[in-house]
Order: structure tokens, then C-alpha cells, then sequence
């Protein structure tokens, strides 16, 4: 029989003489003459299997043979070792090849010199993910979303799912990718902001949804991907400042998370430095003057460039919240600040770049109305997501955390497309 007994990481020397199954995949095989050193690997680490042929010719003839990367299962017993890597190895008794690799392989995900480029790695996904370094990446990811729904769950939101396929760009932009729908023109969600807002406007319940977010941007960037999933919040009776503290309880969350994995973070050989909250809050006007203060030009009314969110990192220093946006640069869907009409209540949490984005929303009909008007939009799209509101939709405010973004920031990743198993991006649609 194949299937194991014991993951490898439970293997331990004091289980000499301890009968086995192991499964996993070629790691290394050296033969020298006689003898065959193989080491199995499987998602939770690695054990050699010495192989002599006097002792089991015919584990002996299908170890020498296997090709790296090959699916294999191990039965045999336990022996420690001095000279084992584990101070333990295993002496093999049976051995079945559960699925033999090509050889060569396309690339070596373990080539120890080599920096292989990137989109050879992307190409070949299934075997750069069975590093361990790009693996623990997904594994802490997986941890972080499991402890972020403990804790919305906990903070009383309720899960809702909304649609992905929809007659209106949610984001009102051009980014959208369009879909055929039984012969009508639709479009793949660039967010679930329109639906959110129905639910929580209408219900009274604060919402949840962990999603995928679909935009058709042509960003070259380490921070863009065209298909990338997040925490989507949204909460009733409530204003920009209420939700704030669950942005933080948020990032708190999985920071707090991922330095209670050391193991983990030791795979990556990394930090994750504790964060301070609450977070510190700037108006955009304060973040303006600082940059002006420090030389770094910045014209009122304009959204802050990639460099000048970096500047701005620099000289906080520490994750921020930077509110009240000029009106121009807010979406169609954020209220105007009552009695200022150039600025609206869109916020963005800044940790290293820009991690969230939310609003405290336009929730009165007509002055929805006027904001998409004024956007230059066709309110005749909107007509679905403007009756949402004719009939006493609540006041409400909320926001988007992409799961990339925010794994790429606490783990220091060069890139989103680490923390994605299979980016997507302008230049990329498969595997
Ligand atoms: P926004 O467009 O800022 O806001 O997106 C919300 C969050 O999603 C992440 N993000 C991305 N991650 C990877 N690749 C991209 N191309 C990308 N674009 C955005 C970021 C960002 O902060 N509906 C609003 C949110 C709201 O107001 O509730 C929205 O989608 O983490």
C-alpha cells in the first residue's frame, strides 16, 4: 500500500527501528556503485533513503533509476545515522513510483546559483512551487485568511457572496473586461463595491467577502495583477472613522498571525515587525505639506504617484491613514465632506504603498446621482445600482484590502505575483 504513515516533518530519531510510508517527490539521487543516496521530500521537508543493493535488489534497481522530481512512495524502517542529514534515514523496502517525471525537467527549481527568471518560474508553477520557499509564501497566505475570517466573524460581520459577471463596470472605469452574457455586453466585477453597498444599506448587516477583483490593467508593475482576491468590508450606520479600527484589526490580525510562525518565516528567512495600533491619521491636505515641507513636489488635487506615496512612507515611517481626498480623485460612489465641495471622504491605508482604499459613501439618491454625472458617467449603467438607494438605504461606509498587496507587505516579497499561485496580468493568462 502507498499511502504514507507519517508526514517527513514527523520523523524524528527517537523512532529507530520504526516501520514507514512516506510520500513525496525526487529531491536528489546520488549512486555510487552499490549503493543509491535518495532524498524524498514532501511539503513538510526532507529525509534520505540509503539503498543498498546487496540488502533489496529490487528497491535498489528502481531507486537508481528515478528521475528527479518523480512521485514516489517509500515503505522501509527507520535507522539513525550520524552521517544522515537528520541524524535518522530510512532503508527501503518497497518502493513505488507513483508518477515517473520527464526528464530533463524544464527548469531546476532548485538550482542553487542559478536565478532562474521569472517567467520561466511562472511558466513552470507546478515545480516552483514545490519549493519550499515559494510554498511557505501560500501557506502563511492560507493563515492569514483563515485568522482574518476568526476574526470578522468574531468583530460580527456576516459572509455574503455577490456576483462576478455584472452590467456595469462597479468601478466605473474603463478597466473593465468584458464578457458575453447569453449575447448581452457584461462585464467581470472589478470589485463587489456596488452589490456591498446594496447589502449593507439595505440589511443592516455588516458585510464580509473575501473575493476576486478583475481589472483590465495594463500595469507593469510588481504591485498590479489583473486577477487578484481580497477582504471586502462594508458596514452600516457608520462613517469613515468606524471603520478604520477594523483596517487595523485587520493587519493586526495577520501580523499577529505570522510571528506566531516562526517555522514558517524561518523557511523564508524573515521578520514580520509588530505593528502599533491605532494607526496614525493624515488629511491629505497634511500630506500634501509634508511632502511640499520636504521638497517633493505636490500640486493640490492630485492623486499621489508611486514615488510620492513612497516619500510619504519614508517620512511617516509608520502605516497611516491618509482621509479626505480631493473630489476629483475620489470615486463616484464616496460623499462629498459636508460643506467643502472639493473634498470627499475616500481613505487609503498606507503601509509601504498603498495597502486599502475605502469611503464613507454617498448614500442620499440624488446626490449620487449628481456625483456620477459629474464623473462624466452614463447614469443610464447605473440605473440598477441607483435604485438601491430610492427606498431608505442606510448611511454606510467600507473598503477593499487586496490579500496580495497586504502578504507582499508583511512578508517583504518583491513582487504580488509571489503571493498569487497563478498570476494574471496584461502579459500573462496561463498556466
Ligand atoms: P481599489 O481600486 O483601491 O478600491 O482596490 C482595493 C484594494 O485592492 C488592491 N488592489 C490591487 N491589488 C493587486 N493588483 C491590482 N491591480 C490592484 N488594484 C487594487 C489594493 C487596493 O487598496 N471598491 C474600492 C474599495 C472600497 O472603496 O471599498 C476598490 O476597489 O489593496
Amino acid at each position: 500500500m502507498w499511502k504514507k504513515t507519517h508526514d517527513i516533518k514527523q520523523i524524528d530519531q527517537s523512532m529507530d527501528g520504526k516501520e514507514v510510508t512516506i510520500n513525496g517527490w525526487v529531491h536528489a539521487l546520488r549512486v555510487k556503485g552499490k549503493i543509491a543516496f535518495l532524498v524524498v521530500r514532501d511539503a513538510t521537508g526532507t529525509l534520505q533513503v540509503t539503498s543498498l543493493k546487496n540488502k533489496n535488489e529490487e528497491a535498489f534497481s528502481k531507486i537508481k533509476d528515478l528521475t528527479r522530481e518523480s512521485c514516489v512512495s517509500i515503505t522501509g524502517t527507520l535507522k539513525t545515522h550520524p552521517e544522515a542529514p537528520r541524524g535518522i534515514e530510512l532503508t527501503p523496502e518497497e518502493v513505488t513510483v507513483l508518477n515517473e517525471a520527464q526528464a530533463p525537467l524544464p527548469f531546476d527549481p532548485f538550482a542553487e546559483f542559478i536565478d532562474t527568471n521569472k517567467d520561466t518560474r511562472f511558466d513552470w508553477r507546478i515545480l516552483d512551487l514545490r519549493k519550499p520557499e515559494h510554498l511557505a509564501y501560500h501557506q502563511l497566505r492560507s493563515i492569514v485568511i483563515f485568522s482574518v475570517f476568526k476574526y470578522m466573524a468574531e468583530e460580527g460581520f456576516t459572509y455574503w457572496s455577490t456576483p462576478k459577471v455584472l452590467g456595469a463596470a462597479s468601478e466605473g472605469g474603463a478597466e473593465v473586461f468584458n464578457v458575453d452574457w447569453f449575447g448581452k455586453p457584461a462585464f467581470l466585477a472589478m470589485s463587489p463595491q456596488l452589490h456591498k453597498q446594496a447589502i449593507a444599506a439595505n440589511t443592516g448587516t455588516k458585510f464580509f467577502e473575501f473575493t476576486p477583483y478583475f481589472r483590465a490593467e495594463k500595469s507593469r508593475t510588481r504591485r498590479h495583477l489583473a486577477e487578484f482576491s481580497g477582504f471586502d468590508v462594508e458596514v452600516p450606520f457608520a462613517t469613515d472613522k468606524d471603520v478604520w479600527p477594523i483596517m487595523e484589526g485587520i493587519v493586526k490580525t495577520a501580523v499577529d498571525v505570522l510571528r506566531s510562525n516562526e517555522e514558517l518565516l524561518n523557511v523564508l528567512n524573515i521578520e514580520v515587525p509588530e505593528v502599533k495600533t491605532p494607526f496614525k491619521r493624515l488629511s491629505y491636505d497634511e500630506c500634501v505639506n509634508l511632502l511640499n515641507e520636504n521638497n517633493i513636489e505636490m500640486e493640490w488635487g492630485e492623486d499621489f504617484s508611486t514615488e510620492q506615496e513612497a516619500s510619504l512612507w519614508q517620512l511617516v515611517n509608520e502605516p497611516f491613514f491618509i482621509y479626505q481626498f480631493p473630489k476629483a480623485v475620489g470615486k463616484f460612489y464616496v460623499r462629498e465632506v459636508d460643506g467643502d465641495p472639493n473634498k470627499c471622504h475616500a481613505f487609503d491605508l498606507i503601509f509601504k504603498h498603498e495597502l486599502s482604499s475605502g469611503g464613507w459613501r454617498e448614500h442620499r439618491y440624488d446626490h449620487l446621482l449628481k456625483n456620477i454625472q459629474q464623473k462624466g458617467l452614463n447614469p443610464k449603467s447605473f440605473e440598477s445600482y441607483l435604485s438601491f438607494f430610492k427606498y431608505g438605504a442606510a448611511p454606510h461606509a467600507g473598503f477593499g484590502m487586496g490579500i496580495e498587496r497586504l502578504m507582499a507587505t508583511l512578508l517583504n516579497a518583491s513582487d504580488v505575483k509571489e503571493v498569487v499561485a497563478f498570476p494574471r496580468t496584461v502579459d500573462r493568462l496561463t498556466p
